[in-house]
C-alpha cells in the first residue's frame, strides 16, 4: 500500500544508519555484515561497488553510508538462485514478477541455459556454454554482427582483457553504460579542454569558495560527497544548487559520525537553492554568463592567455534576450543574476553535474555553457576550481579508460597493435541507442553483456525486448537474476560471477582488481567474503576462457594472463598512457592519480587552446504537454531495485508515483491520490506506462517526475542528446491519462 508523507528531517542521520541495519537483516547476514562493511573503500579491502565518488582518506575510519550499505549488502545476501530456483519458476512467470522481486531472490550460482526445449533456463557446464557461444560467434558472417555490451561495475583488469579480446575478435561493436550516462560529459570537454574526465580532486573541495551543483542528487546517488559538501558549508563555502526538485540531501545534513548530529542538529548544505525547469539550465547558466559580461567580472589574463572562441560566445550571449533566459530557464533574471554575483564573488569555484544535465537533446551545450562559465574566470586548472562530472558505476571510467569505447582512439588501437601483434579493427562500432537499433534491423546476431540489466536500462523498453528477441543468442554475465535474463534471445545464458566483495582465488593465489573513481584516482579492490557459490567465475577468468574458445588460432596467452592479474597490469602498463609502472604505483596506499592535462592548463585540443563555444537556446517544449524526468528513488540502484521507500521525498511502499505541482493537477482537473497512464507523444506515435499514482509535489508546473526503469517505455529509441546519443531520458514529454478503473488511493 502506497504511503505519501512529509519527511522533514535532514538526509542522514538516525534513520540512514536504521534503513542500512534493516537491509543489512533483510540479508540475512547480520554479523558478516558488519565485518565486510568495515572492509569496504579501506586500504586492505574492496572497492564499495556503490557510486564512483573518490575515498576520503582510505587510512581513516570507515566512512559510513547508508546507500553503500545496502549495495554491499545486496551483494553479500545469504540468498541464492540456483538450479532448483529455476526448475521451479517458468521465464514466462518470472517475467511477470516486478524487479524487486528478482533482485530479492538472492545471488546467481550455476551458469544456465536457455535453448527452447521449454520455458525454463537449465543447467549447463561452464566448458559447455563457452563453446556453445563460440560457435554462435564464429557462425556470424561478420564479427559486426555481435555486439559486447559493458556496464561500469566491470573492473580495470577484465575490461581491458574483454575489449582485447572483442578487438581480436574483430569489432569496436562495444557500447556500455557510459552511452547511457555521461557520454555528453566526454563529447563536450573533450572538445573544450582535451580531456572528457573532471578535473578536480578531494583537495580542491576543500579550497573552493564556490561549489555550483547542476542536475545531481547526491544524498542518495553519491551520499559521501554530502561530507565535503557539508565540510565545505562549515567552512564558509558557498553552495550554489540547481534543480528542479528540492532534494533534501542538498538542504540540509546530518552526518551519522557526529554525535550530535546524529541526535538531531544538521548542517544546511546549499546556501543558494535555485529551481529552475527541467531542461532549463542552458538558458540559466547562458544568462549567468551574460551577466559576467555585464559587471565584466572576467579574467581577461587567462581569457587571452589559453582560450579562443571569447569573441563569438560574448556576442551570442549579448544577443540573447533575458525574455528568452527567463522563459528558458524558468528562473527570474534577479535569481540569475544573484547566482553570477556569488559564483564572480568567489575566488576558486567547482562546477558538478550528474543526470539532470546529460540526459537531454541539448546535454552537449549545456555541459559546454558550464565549461564556458569556468573559463570566464579562469576556474581551471588551479587549486579550489575545476569540473566535476560526477561518474554513476564505481568503474565506469576506468572502463573507458581500459579501452571499453565504440570508438577508440587511434592511438589506442596502435598500441594495442604493437603489444598484442593483430591488427585491431578501425570502424567504429556501436553505441547503446545503434546497438538496439542493429538488432532491431537483425544486422546483429548475438549480443553478450559484462554486468548490467541492457533490457531494463535501457531506453524505448518495446522496442529493446524486440530487438533482443531476434537475436540467435543473449548471455549475461551477471550476479544477481535481472530483467535482462527474461527478455532472451533464441538461446540465452546465464554466466554467475564473483562480485566485489569476494575473495577471487587463481592459479597464481588471491587476486586483486583495480579501479578509477571520478577523480581519476586508481586503486586495489580485494573481496575477503567467500564466494556465494563455487561454481562462481571471476569477470576477467570467464572473459580469458571465451576468449580461448572463441579464437583457438590466438596468440594471447589468455589463461597466463589470468592466472596472474599483475600480468594483465603489465600489459595495461605497456598500452594505456598514464599507467607505467602500474603494479607498483598502484600497491601505494591510497593508489595513485592519472594526470590529467587539463587541470595543468595544458590544454589537447585541435587547436592548443581551451575553447568558449556558443550554443543557441533550445527549442521551447510544448506547453501542451508535461515534461517528464526519470530519475532514481532512495532504494535502487538503477535498476536493482531494493525496496520501495523514497524516504526523503515521503513516499514509501510503491515505486509507480508521478510527482507532479498542485498547479498542474488542478489545470487538468486531476486530483492527488488518483492513478493515471503516463502517455508519451513522440513523431512516430504514443507510447505507454500504465498505472501511476499522482503525488502532489513542489516541482515547476509543467514538469513531472517519475522513476526509472519503469518510465523506460516512454523514451523514444531516437529522442537522445544530440551528438553524444545519450538518451533523452530526463525530458520526455507526456500526456496524462485517467485510470477511471482503479479507486483513489488515499493514504
Ligand atoms: N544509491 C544509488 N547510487 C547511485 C545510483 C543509484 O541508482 N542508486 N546510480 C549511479 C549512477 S550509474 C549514476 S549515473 C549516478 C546518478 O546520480 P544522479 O544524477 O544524482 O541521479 P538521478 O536520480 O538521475 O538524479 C538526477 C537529478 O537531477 C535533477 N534533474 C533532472 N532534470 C534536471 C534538469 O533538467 N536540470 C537540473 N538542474 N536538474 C535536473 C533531478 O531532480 C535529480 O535530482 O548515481 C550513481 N549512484
Ligand atoms: N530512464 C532512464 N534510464 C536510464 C537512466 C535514467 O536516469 N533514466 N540512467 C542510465 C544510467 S546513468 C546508467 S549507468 C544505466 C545503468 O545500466 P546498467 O549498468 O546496465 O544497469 P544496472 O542496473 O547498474 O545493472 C544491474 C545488474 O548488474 C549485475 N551486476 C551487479 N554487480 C555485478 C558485478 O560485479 N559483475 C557483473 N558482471 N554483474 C554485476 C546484476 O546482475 C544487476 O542485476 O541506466 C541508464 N538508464
Ligand atoms: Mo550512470
Amino acid at each position: 500500500m502506497a504511503k505519501v508523507g512529509k519527511y522533514d528531517k535532514a538526509a542522514g542521520g538516525l534513520d540512514a544508519l536504521t534503513s542500512s541495519f534493516r537491509h543489512v537483516r533483510e540479508q540475512g547476514i547480520v554479523t558478516r555484515g558488519a565485518r565486510t562493511l568495515l572492509r569496504a573503500n579501506q586500504p586492505d579491502g574492496f572497492d564499495c561497488p556503490g557510486c564512483a565518488w573518490p575515498d576520503r582518506n582510505p587510512q581513516s575510519s570507515f566512512e559510513f553510508c547508508e546507500n553503500g550499505v545496502k549495495a554491499v549488502a545486496a551483494e553479500a545476501t545469504r540468498r541464492r538462485v540456483g538450479p532448483e530456483f529455476f526448475a521451479r519458476h517458468s521465464i514466462g512467470w518470472l517475467a511477470a514478477q516486478d524487479d524487486h522481486y528478482l533482485e530479492a531472490q538472492g545471488r546467481l550460482t550455476t551458469p544456465m541455459l536457455y535453448d527452447g526445449r521449454d520455458d525454463h533456463y537449465h543447467p549447463v557446464g561452464w566448458d559447455e556454454a563457452f563453446a556453445l557461444i563460440a560457435a554462435e560467434l564464429n557462425a556470424l558472417g561478420s564479427p559486426d554482427e555481435a555486439l559486447f555490451y559493458t556496464s561500469g561495475r566491470t573492473s580495470n583488469e577484465a575490461a581491458f582483457l574483454y575489449q582485447l579480446f572483442v578487438r581480436e575478435f574483430g569489432t569496436n561493436n562495444l557500447p556500455d553504460c557510459s552511452n547511457l550516462c555521461h557520454e555528453a560529459s566526454g563529447i563536450a570537454m573533450g572538445e573544450q579542454i582535451g580531456v572528457g574526465k573532471g578535473t578536480v580532486t578531494l583537495d580542491d573541495f576543500e579550497r573552493a569558495d564556490a561549489i555550483l551543483v547542476f542536475g545531481q542528487n547526491p544524498g542518495t546517488n553519491h551520499p559521501r560527497m554530502l561530507g565535503e559538501l557539508r565540510a565545505a558549508a562549515r567552512r564558509g563555502c558557498r553552495i550554489l544548487v540547481f534543480n528542479p526538485l528540492r532534494e533534501r540531501g542538498l538542504e540540509r545534513f546530518a552526518d551519522p559520525k557526529d554525535p550530535r548530529e546524529l541526535l538531531g542538529g544538521s548542517t544546511p548544505i546549499a546556501s543558494h537553492y535555485y529551481t529552475p525547469r527541467i531542461g532549463g539550465d542552458l538558458a540559466l547558466v547562458k544568462g549567468m554568463l551574460r551577466r559576467l559580461v555585464e559587471t565584466d567580472a572576467l579574467d581577461h589574463a587567462f581569457i587571452a592567455g589559453h582560450t579562443d572562441g571569447w569573441e563569438t560566445l560574448r556576442a551570442d550571449l549579448l544577443a540573447t534576450s533575458w525574455e528568452d533566459i527567463e522563459a528558458g530557464s524558468g528562473l527570474t533574471r534577479a535569481q540569475i543574476e544573484e547566482a553570477a554575483d556569488v559564483y564572480a564573488a568567489a575566488d576558486a569555484a567547482i562546477v558538478c553535474w550528474a543526470m539532470g544535465i546529460t540526459q537531454h537533446r541539448h546535454a552537449v551545450g549545456t555541459i559546454q555553457m558550464l565549461v564556458n562559465l569556468l573559463l570566464a574566470r579562469g576556474n581551471l586548472g588551479r587549486p579550489g576550481a575545476g569540473a566535476c562530472p560526477v561518474r554513476g558505476h564505481s568503474n565506469v571510467q576506468g572502463d573507458r579508460t581500459m579501452g571499453i569505447n565504440e570508438r577508440p582512439p587511434p592511438a589506442f588501437l596502435d598500441a594495442l597493435a604493437a603489444e598484442f601483434g593483430f591488427e585491431p579493427p578501425r570502424r567504429d562500432g556501436h553505441d547503446v541507442v545503434g546497438a538496439i537499433a542493429a538488432m532491431a534491423a537483425g544486422e546483429c546476431r548475438v549480443f553478450f553483456a559484462l554486468g548490467g540489466n541492457f533490457a531494463a536500462a535501457s531506453p524505448d523498453t518495446a522496442l529493446t525486448a524486440r530487438a533482443l528477441r531476434q537475436c540467435a543468442l543473449t548471455v549475461h554475465v551477471s550476479t544477481k537474476l535481472n530483467r535482462s535474463h527474461l527478455v532472451h534471445g533464441r538461446r540465452a545464458l546465464i554466466l554467475p560471477c564473483l562480485g566485489r566483495t569476494e575473495i577471487d582465488l587463481q592459479a597464481g593465489g588471491p587476486q586483486s582488481v583495480t579501479v578509477e573513481d571520478s577523480m581519476s584516482m586508481v586503486h586495489l579492490s580485494a573481496g575477503r567474503n567467500p564466494p556465494a557459490s563455487p561454481e562462481l567465475l571471476s569477470e576477467p577468468a570467464i572473459v580469458a576462457r571465451l576468449a580461448a574458445a572463441t579464437l583457438p588460432q590466438s596468440r594471447i596467452p589468455w589463461r597466463e594472463l589470468v592466472a596472474d592479474y599483475d600480468r594483465i597490469r603489465e600489459r595495461i602498463a605497456r598500452v594505456v598512457p598514464g599507467f607505467a609502472d602500474f603494479n607498483a604505483r598502484v600497491r601505494a596506499p591510497g593508489g595513485f592519480h592519472l594526470d590529467n592535462p587539463a587541470a595543468r592548463r595544458e590544454w589537447h585540443t585541435a587547436g592548443g587552446r581551451a575553447r568558449f563555444v556558443a550554443h543557441p537556446l533550445p527549442a521551447a517544449t510544448d506547453p501542451q504537454l508535461l515534461t517528464l524526468m526519470t530519475i532514481r528513488s532512495h532504494d535502487q540502484y538503477n535498476t536493482t531495485v531494493y525496496g520501495l521507500h523514497d524516504r526523503y521525498r515521503g513516499v514509501s511502499g510503491e515505486r509507480r508515483v508521478v510527482f507532479i505541482a498542485r498547479a498542474d493537477l488542478e489545470r487538468l482537473g486531476l486530483a492527488a491520490g488518483q492513478w493515471v497512464d503516463l502517455v508519451s507523444v513522440w513523431r512516430d506515435g504514443e507510447r505507454i506506462a500504465e498505472r501511476f499514482l499522482l503525488v502532489e509535489y513542489a516541482i515547476p508546473p509543467g514538469n513531472i517526475a517519475a522513476y526509472y526503469p519503469e518510465t523506460n517505455p516512454l523514451v523514444p529509441l531516437d529522442h537522445h542528446a544530440e551528438r553524444a546519443r545519450t538518451p533523452a531520458s530526463k525530458a520526455v514529454p507526456v500526456r496524462l491519462r485517467p485510470r477511471r478503473d482503479i479507486p483513489l488511493e488515499l493514504a
